[in-house]
């Protein structure tokens, strides 16, 4: 290999960052990790609003290291966003990344140099760095969405997104407060804001179907107990849909009895976390009928906490405003019955727009409203916006931006063709979205350790995959999306909720479990798909032989 800074850069100090740049360390590779947060986390040092926390339980959300795990001890079972700041802490110490994290550094852009066979990559300083492996683990959530509101400079007093907190903390005591979207960050804010808030306004498009959490303290004791199961706990996750420790359930015509769903809907349902969701009958997210049914159960546990009838109706329609399940649900703590207090109101944005945002609150088609503070809970440019967002460049000198202007295209959610010794991890067509954080970032993290080992130990010094290969992998996503009610619904797992995104599914919907058995197939045959090396190019070498064997699968999303 010619000399390069680096041999592998990876970028992004959350889960799926610092599990690669641990791990190829071990693999003898020079690795170097930029990251543009002043601290360890990913999501986690950008988003610490009031009440954000993670809504994947003890000890799901965390590595599968039993260096690690068998000395963490955590205080919830759904753990706040300053206790996994420290989590990540405890992490570094254990495994001393922190010397080699370059952090406030944003990689501006990066370009192949064909010449070289090496990545040039650019950070926002102006310094530049080469590197023969370019790893970006971008999250699904890098990069906010801020909507084109009339007005929205014009505001007097402080206003936030949600992942652009600011660090030193905002007090909503006495403070009147506007909250912008109801999805998984307006939920969480708007339960901390109705606590302390002279007057909270929730503006609501669409209706949040949230889960109850149920969350748990814990202490020590507690942890010793559990601990005695976490290997096999962590062994689950492989053989899961969303890198659980439970997954979906089996279902087919006359199973399970009407009576017998609703047995289990209400176990699920006491469970908390996300067991209703994707722990439930696979037929939920694949049958309209099956479907209405685990709205119904909601709605029926849902409608008695709201005690206005309007607002109940907003909260929890008769019908339901998307197929249960399709726009990702948020787990709620008390979330329905701060709609009770005198202080809460909902502003149903369908009937009552905003028109501008004013210096002093936000003007909507009825009238003004005065305010202290803007909360903008209105989600992100998903999946692949933190990608699109560099200006990486082809070959051929495009870039990954435009490229995916009409539609994504990748192989196996990792790598795209024209831009070799490019891998990302939690990308758009991997599991992704649909897939637990930490879960993914090991088991895909660990296929691409392996397959970067691989290349330098054959003396790969470039590869990449195929136009071929994307449109086999392209074929998949849409036969799974097709079978599943997903496409149904505006959410960021179709890229539908940013004006002018193509709608597509971007996350692989047919579970963790089978795209690793897919990966591993890829790497079995020598990693068809991928030219290794330009000279070893070869007509079969498409990957289209991962479409026939999910063809031929028993397809977990089906
Ligand atoms: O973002 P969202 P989020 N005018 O896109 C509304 C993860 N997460 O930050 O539904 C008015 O879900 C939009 O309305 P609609 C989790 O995976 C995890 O809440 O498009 N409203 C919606 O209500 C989650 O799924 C945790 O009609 C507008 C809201 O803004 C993902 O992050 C915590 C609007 C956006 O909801 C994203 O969640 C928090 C406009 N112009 C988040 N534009 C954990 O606990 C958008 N909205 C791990």
């Amino acid at each position: 290999m010619n000399r390069t800074d680096h041999d592998v850069i990876v970028v992004g100090a959350g889960f799926a960052g610092l599990y690669q740049l641990y791990r190829l360390r071990q693999q003898g590779f020079r690795v170097k990790l930029y990251e543009a947060g002043a601290e360890l986390g990913g999501i986690w040092y950008w988003n610490c609003y009031p009440g954000a926390r993670v809504d994947t339980h003890v000890p799901m959300y965390e590595y599968g290291l039993e260096e690690i795990w068998s000395e963490w001890n955590w205080s919830e079972r759904f753990p706040g966003w300053a206790e996994l700041r420290r989590y990540f802490n405890f992490v570094d110490q254990k495994l001393d990344l922190r010397r080699d994290v370059q952090f406030s550094t944003r990689i501006a852009a990066a370009r192949f140099d064909e010449a070289q066979e090496h990545w040039r990559i650019e950070t926002d300083s102006g310094e530049t760095v080469t590197a023969k492996f370019f790893v970006p683990c971008l999250g699904f959530g890098t990069k906010p969405f801020i909507p084109e509101i009339k007005g929205l400079g014009s505001f007097d007093g402080p206003c936030h997104h949600t992942a652009q907190w600011p660090q030193d903390g905002l007090s909503f005591k006495d403070k009147r407060i506007a909250v912008i979207g109801t999805g998984a960050s307006g939920v969480q804010i708007a339960q901390e804001a109705a606590k302390e808030a002279s007057h909270l306004t929730i503006f609501q498009r669409t209706p949040c179907l949230a889960l109850p959490m149920r969350q748990q303290a814990l202490d020590p004791e507690i942890m010793a107990e559990w601990r005695k199961g976490y290997r096999e706990r962590y062994a689950k996750r492989r053989n899961s849909f969303g890198g659980f420790d439970f997954s979906l359930l089996p279902s087919s015509p006359g199973h399970p009895t009407p009576a017998e769903r609703q047995t289990k809907y209400q176990e699920l349902w006491d469970e908390g976390a996300f067991h209703f969701w994707i722990g439930t009958y696979m037929d939920v997210l694949t049958d309209e009928a099956v479907n209405r049914t685990a709205y119904d159960f909601w709605r029926a546990r849902t409608l008695p906490r709201i005690k206005d009838p309007r607002v109940a109706a907003l909260l929890a329609p008769q019908e339901p405003p998307y197929p249960f399940g399709t726009k990702r649900p948020s787990l709620e703590q008390g979330f329905f019955e701060i709609f009770n207090q005198d202080n809460v109101e909902l502003v149903d944005l369908n009937t009552d727009p905003i028109e501008a945002i004013t210096p002093r609150g936000i003007r909507t088609h009825d009238g003004d409203l005065e305010f202290d503070i803007i909360v903008l809970a209105t989600g992100f440019d998903a999946v692949s916006g933190g990608l699109t967002s560099i200006d990486i460049r082809d070959t051929a000198g495009g870039s990954l931006k435009q490229r995916w202007a009409e539609g994504t295209r990748t192989y196996l959610g990792i790598a795209t063709s024209g831009f070799p010794n490019l891998i990302y991890v939690y990308g758009p067509q991997s599991p992704s979205g649909f897939c637990n954080g930490p879960t993914c970032a090991e088991l895909q993290g660990d296929w691409v350790v392996r397959f970067l080992t691989d290349m330098r130990d054959r003396g790969v010094t470039r590869f990449e995959t195929t136009a071929a290969a994307e449109n086999a992998w392209g074929r998949i996503m849409r036969e799974l999306a097709g079978r599943s009610l997903f496409p149904r619904a505006n959410s960021w797992y179709m890229g539908a909720n940013i004006p002018g995104k193509p709608r597509e599914m971007l996350n692989y919907p047919g579970g963790i479990a089978f795209y690793l058995e897919q990966c591993d197939a890829v790497r079995d045959r020598d990693y068809e798909g991928f030219i290794l090396n330009a000279a070893a190019a070869a007509s079969n070498r498409d990957g289209s032989f991962v479409v026939e064997a999910m063809m031929a699968a028993p397809a977990a999303a089906q």
